[in-house]
């Protein structure tokens, strides 16, 4: 299924053609989740990552009019210094791919355009999902509906603690997504390894969690599954440790008006700040983490 306006790196054409194993990966972790030049490291040992274990990464973005994936080592250089990359969802995909702007894939919009490319697994830091006050300000992710719609799965290390967790599950569960939980019963909460909530499902195994992707493909229903991986228990920030940081952080948010696409970069800037660099070192374990999971969930699929 190759469409014009996709391009692919020649190492994942191959593999996409030879059925191995592939990860997609998002890029607006790269220009809006992590400072420069920690991005770039960062991108390049998650695609080491998944290498090492048995499956060809493909991070993905926008540029000059077409969606990439696979990125050159000269596109990730580009990207993860550039400034004005445009944060793309659903919403922002194709008026980017019209005007011929460079811009970074959300979980949402990967999930489309690893569909597009014929990629069932994906692996990322954290979803977006439901903001604290969205009872007023009406600010839930994009990433939740894509969840219901798109048949990607997708591996984080749940949602972040800046997020209303509880009705982030409320909402996933509303539009009908499984969210799984990895090796324990809480939904993780991103830089800590519980959030204090139960997972509505637990499955251990790389092998089961494939085998519930086909079985929703089988039964004809449209969307994913939300894998939450629980960071590794060395890198760790426990909640008590976060939490007070994060108050602030959305305080600081709130007075200084930061709304809409600006308040998840906002935030983790913020908290890179007030950690100590704490909360990027763990950002960083947690998403190699994820992509070894997904490698193994990759693996499954191609040799079901
Ligand atoms: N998690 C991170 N860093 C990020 C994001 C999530 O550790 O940069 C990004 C993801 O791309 C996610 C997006 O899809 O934030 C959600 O943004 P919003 O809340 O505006 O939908
Ligand atoms: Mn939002």
């Amino acid at each position: 299924m190759t469409k014009d306006f996709l391009t692919f790196t020649p190492a994942v054409a191959a593999a996409l053609a030879e059925a191995r194993p592939v990860v997609a990966l998002e890029s607006t972790i790269i220009t809006h989740g992590m400072p420069y030049p920690q991005n770039i490291e960062t991108a390049r040992a998650v695609e080491a990552e998944v290498r090492r274990a048995g499956a060809e990464p493909a991070t993905i973005a926008i540029m000059g009019g077409r969606i990439h994936i696979g990125l050159t080592d000269a596109d990730l250089d580009a990207l993860g210094q550039a400034r004005d990359v445009l944060k793309l969802s659903r919403a922002d995909l194709a008026t980017c791919l019209a005007s011929g702007r460079t811009g970074a894939t959300t979980v949402a919009a990967t999930m489309i355009c690893a569909h597009l490319a014929g990629i069932e697994v994906f692996a990322t830091g954290g979803i977006g999902g439901v903001h604290r006050g969205a009872e007023t300000s009406f600010d839930i992710s994009a990433d939740l509906r894509e969840l219901s719609e798109t048949p990607v799965t997708v591996v984080a290390a749940g949602a972040k603690a800046i997020l209303d967790l509880p009705k982030t599950l409320e909402v996933l569960e509303t539009l009908g997504v499984p969210v799984i939980a990895v090796g324990q019963d809480d939904f993780p909460a991103f830089w800590s390894r519980s959030s204090g909530l139960a997972a509505p499902i637990r499955l251990d195994d790389p092998a089961r969690i494939a085998a519930a992707h086909r079985m929703r493909r089988a039964l004809g229903l449209p969307g994913g599954q939300l894998v939450a991986n629980p960071i590794p228990e060395a890198a760790e920030i426990p909640r008590e440790v976060i939490v007070p940081h994060i108050e602030a952080a959305l305080a600081e948010a709130a007075r200084a008006g930061i709304a809409a696409k600006e308040v998840t970069p906002f935030l983790l800037d913020r908290l890179f700040t007030l950690t100590g660099g704490r909360s990027l070192d763990a950002n960083i374990a947690l998403v190699l983490s994820n992509a070894r999971l997904a490698a193994g969930i990759a693996q499954a699929l191609s040799t079901a």
